[in-house]
């Protein structure tokens, strides 16, 4: 297909379906480990580089590529690199582009093992970061070291949805050097294609919207340039933290439907996110397309619809919380998000329980925060569930923490 063709919906179906043997309009799954070589002399042009075709399935893999192609694609990037997961993805991008010395600013508000995985492995190998509320371009701006090499922003931000400027912090940052890396899982390139902004490098946990149902752990990292994705593909080989192929192949069939998932999950979010603003149970509501939101208008500049992801918080505080998730029976009760059916869980005790609470309190996590990843089923049947797990909670006050319970 022509990659170039603008409409997002057919690039989705389209995307990394080549030529194949036999012409199956679906690529096959090369379930292989290895590939073999034809002759001696066959096999040491491929090592040396002299000619293009497969060697090992770590090294590349028809299906992976296929499946990388799409998702390149839809990102508007150079190439992408398929990974096991989420955060392989991100390991990869920290291992090529940060050595001994570098300094990171990333957003406090990101997913919690990011978190752990700057202060603990990277902090190891004489990696520093500071941790900034990227929402504001200006703290970016102070943030900066002489030594500051990389700016790792997650927009919106799990789980309290804060949105950050990217055109901005790419103009600051590169005026300083530094590159810019966005992980865009929240929203997916459906929704926000952060190369148009000034952004380095794109990357994904895959798990969630582009693969959309549930039944994938995996990763990618897309480079806008040819010399960063050299950089990364090179690490990755030698690190090894591939996708197989057939979680590519997995992937690669959910995309096809992934603008009008997008579609139906943003609808849903929408309707559900004004449903709870107007609940007598409820505190606040996070969402981007609530006027409410605090980065409403940076959000109007950079997606093209509000995504799936709903935050709020109870009047009733954490015990509210616990009833909340307790009694809904739609909305299954797991972490993970971006999937076909709806998921509560409560972040403080789940996703970013490993930051430490003075972490997510400086993140905006607060311990009472419930997030809903809305599915795509009728809105009618989301709201009743969730009306009456609320019609519980109604009656829980929230309650004076005692000095040891803060
Ligand atoms: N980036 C974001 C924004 C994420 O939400 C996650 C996982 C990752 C990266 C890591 O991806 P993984 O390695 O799991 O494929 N987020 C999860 C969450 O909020 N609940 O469970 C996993």
């Amino acid at each position: 297909m022509d990659n170039h063709s603008t409409n997002f919906a057919t690039k989705c179906v389209h995307s990394g379906m080549n030529e194949n043997e036999h012409h199956a309009v679906i690529p096959p799954i090369y379930q292989t480990s290895t590939f073999s070589f034809e002759s001696a002399k066959h096999g040491a042009s491929l090592f040396a580089g002299e000619q293009s075709g497969y060697i090992y399935t770590r090294m590349a893999n028809p299906t992976v590529q296929a499946m990388e192609e799409a998702v390149a694609a839809l990102e508007g990037g150079y190439k992408a690199l398929g990974c096991a997961s989420g955060m392989a993805a991100i390991h990869t991008v920290f291992a090529s582009l940060l050595k001994a010395g570098d300094h990171v600013i990333c957003s406090t508000a990101v997913y919690g093992p990011t978190v752990t995985l700057l202060q603990t492995i990277m902090k190891k190998f004489g990696v520093e970061t500071s941790f900034v509320d990227t929402t504001d371009a200006h703290f970016v701006s102070e943030a900066f070291k002489p030594n500051t090499t990389l700016v790792f922003v997650e927009t919106p931000g799990n789980p309290t949805l804060a949105i950050s400027d990217l055109q901005e912090i790419s103009k600051i940052a590169h005026a300083k050097g530094a590159l810019v890396v966005v992980d865009n899982t929240f929203m997916s390139p459906a929704l926000q294609k952060p190369f148009d902004f000034g952004v380095d490098v794109v990357l994904h946990s895959m798990t969630k919207f582009l693969n959309g149902h549930s039944d994938v752990v995996g990763g990618i990292v897309i480079a806008k340039d040819k010399d960063t994705y050299t950089k990364m593909r090179k690490t990755l080989n030698q690190t090894g933290g591939v996708i197989d192929p057939f979680n590519s192949f997995l992937v690669h069939r959910g995309i096809k439907t992934l603008q009008i998932r997008i579609e139906r999950h943003c609808t849903n979010a929408q309707t559900i996110a004004e449903f709870l603003e107007n609940h007598p149970a409820v505190k606040w509501v996070r969402y981007p397309g609530l006027k409410s939101h605090p980065q409403y208008e940076i959000g109007l500049k950079q997606h093209s619809g509000s995504g799936g992801m709903v935050t709020f918080e109870l009047k009733g505080g954490f015990e509210a919380g616990e009833t909340l998730i307790n009694n809904v029976k739609l909305c299954k009760l797991a972490v993970s998000l971006g999937g076909v059916e709806s998921l509560i869980q409560h972040p403080a005790s789940m996703t970013h329980f490993s930051m430490g609470k003075e972490a997510r309190a400086a993140g905006g996590i607060g311990e009472g925060l419930i997030r809903l990843s809305v599915g795509i089923e009728a809105v009618e049947d989301i709201i009743s569930d969730l009306e009456h797990a609320l019609e519980l909670v109604s009656h829980v006050e929230e309650k004076e923490l005692t000095p040891a319970e803060v």
